[in-house]
């Protein structure tokens, strides 16, 4: 069993009306997490309308779902996965297919001038956007735990990885799935992932919930990660849904080596590592420049 330092959230938090974006970037480079209460609090009427709306969609359109490795996808992109017993369906949504391209507000909060800061602040001039925004949506009564887990285990990148910054969109405490993370595991390398309910996970003989700190917050609180700072969070045990949006960045110059969402897809997406290249992996601009580089489209 592996121990962690014992930290507290105060450790890691800074204030969106008084950021230090030196301090904030300095707090993640040290710990490979970043509180940063109330940064997204602007977006949020927006996107709150945006997310609902595409929940309801999704269950409108849940007759069409088609079987995919990961679960069942409708036609709008949401991914829904075994719902638990006793629940009002046999399928649950996960992740909800909404994003850059389909909400505006969800586009605006990724050009957000303060997160933007604090990302080149960790990882330099010339950042682009890493997936289209991802809204993770746990159902009331139940809906999903995502089990702690490393996301380059999903997503080993070439260079620094991309920063995610994960936002709450309702009051997340312990009883509706606060996001827990564990201070310093950035440094630990991508760990072995087995698969779980919620895809790849660790293995929870090696690390507990016990081990991770819980962030609880405020809708409009960000938390900011590493791609291999180990997070994860319960399931929803409160009558109302509770949703989260992420926001991922990367140098210009990263790409993934390693994708997959299963132990067996990992397994053999290692293998084909260096063949990865950055052509055809390139995110729309945030910050700075792209400069030709010949070998990008080998
Ligand atoms: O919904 C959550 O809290 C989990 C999000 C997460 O772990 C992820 O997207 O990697």
């Amino acid at each position: 069993m592996v121990t962690v330092s014992n930290m507290t959230v105060e450790d890691i938090e800074v204030f969106a009306d008084s950021l230090d974006v030196a301090q904030a970037a300095s707090i993640f480079k040290r710990h490979g997490a970043l509180v940063v209460r109330g940064l997204t609090k602007k977006y949020l009427a927006d996107i709150v309308r945006d997310i609902e709306n595409t929940a309801r969609e999704s269950l409108a359109l849940l007759p069409l779902a088609v079987k995919r490795p990961e679960g069942w996808t409708t036609p709008n992109g949401t991914l829904f996965i075994p719902a638990p017993a006793g629940f009002e369906r046999d399928k649950q949504i996960m992740v909800l297919g909404v994003g850059y391209q389909t909400s505006a507000a969800f586009f605006r909060s990724a050009f957000d001038d303060d997160a933007v800061n604090i990302v080149e602040a960790i990882l330099g001039p010339n950042i682009e956007l890493f997936m289209d925004g991802q809204c993770l949506y746990k159902e009331p009564v139940g809906g999903h735990a995502k089990e702690l887990h490393q996301d380059s285990a999903y997503f080993e990148h070439r260079f620094e990885g991309p920063v995610a910054s994960l936002n709450y969109v309702v009051d997340t405490d312990l009883v509706n799935g606060a996001l827990y993370v564990v201070p310093g595991s950035h440094r630990l390398g991508t760990l072995p992932h087995i698969d779980t309910s919620s895809h790849l996970g660790l293995d929870p003989a090696q690390w507990s919930w016990e081990q991770a700190l819980p962030v609880t917050g405020q809708a409009g609180d960000s938390i900011f990660f590493h791609y291999r700072t180990i997070h994860g969070s319960q399931t929803n045990r409160s009558a109302k849904p509770r949703p989260v949006f992420i926001n991922r960045y990367r140098r210009v110059d990263d790409y993934v080596t390693v994708g997959a969402t299963s132990a067996e897809g990992r397994a053999a997406a290692e293998k084909r590592a260096e063949e990865a290249r950055k052509s055809e992996q390139r995110g729309l601009m945030v910050r700075g420049y792209r400069k030709f580089e010949v070998d990008q489209d080998d």
